[in-house]
């Protein structure tokens, strides 16, 4: 990202802003729609959610029935070299997994523009085994060698009966 040299105020909107869940909610404060790029909260470079402490379920998801989760790749770090994604992916035993997954991985995209926003509504189908708490993970790993930290992670806690 250095290279582009946008100036000092895109450069700290890089290092702030990657990836939030809209639907579940993610865990921390509600987010604001719309956010800009270089939202705070959506910077959450520590597997597997971010460093945020788990909390009660928000939502309760129906066993077995489809659901649509709703994220944001809120910046666009796209690699060429060794292209990322991004996957979605639930565990029943806390933050520290195992996790599996719910989706198939989502290709990241060249956006052209780093400051890009791009909603996603992917289509899981929730496990049949309930729990009382789990946790769903969305994350990006980007890849991205000129990044400090380039792969992303939130995490929503939820049921499913
Ligand atoms: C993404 O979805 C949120 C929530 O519905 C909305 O406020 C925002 O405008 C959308 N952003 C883009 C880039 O489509
Ligand atoms: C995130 O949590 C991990 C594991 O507990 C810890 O090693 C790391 O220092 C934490 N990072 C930050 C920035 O809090
Ligand atoms: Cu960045």
């Amino acid at each position: 990202m250095i290279k582009y040299l946008i100036g000092i105020i895109v450069l700290v909107q890089i290092a702030n802003a990657h990836l939030c869940i809209y639907d579940p909610p993610q865990r921390g404060n509600a987010l604001p729609f719309p956010m800009g790029p270089g939202y705070n909260d959506c910077y959450r470079p520590y597997p597997n959610c971010g460093n945020m402490t788990a909390g009660k379920p928000v939502v309760t998801f129906t066993s077995g029935q489809p659901y649509a989760v709703v994220f944001q790749q809120n910046y666009n770090h796209w690699y060429e070299p060794n292209q990322g994604y991004m996957d979605i992916a639930i565990s029943y035993n806390g933050d520290n997994g195992p996790f599996k997954q719910l989706s198939q991985t989502i290709d990241d995209f060249n956006a052209w523009d780093m400051v890009t926003q791009t909603n996603f509504t992917i289509n899981v189908n929730i496990p049949s085994q309930p729990c009382s708490s789990c946790v769903l993970r969305v994350r990006y790993i980007s890849n991205n060698a000129g990044e400090p930290a380039p792969d992303f992670y939130q995490c929503a806690d939820i049921a499913i009966e």
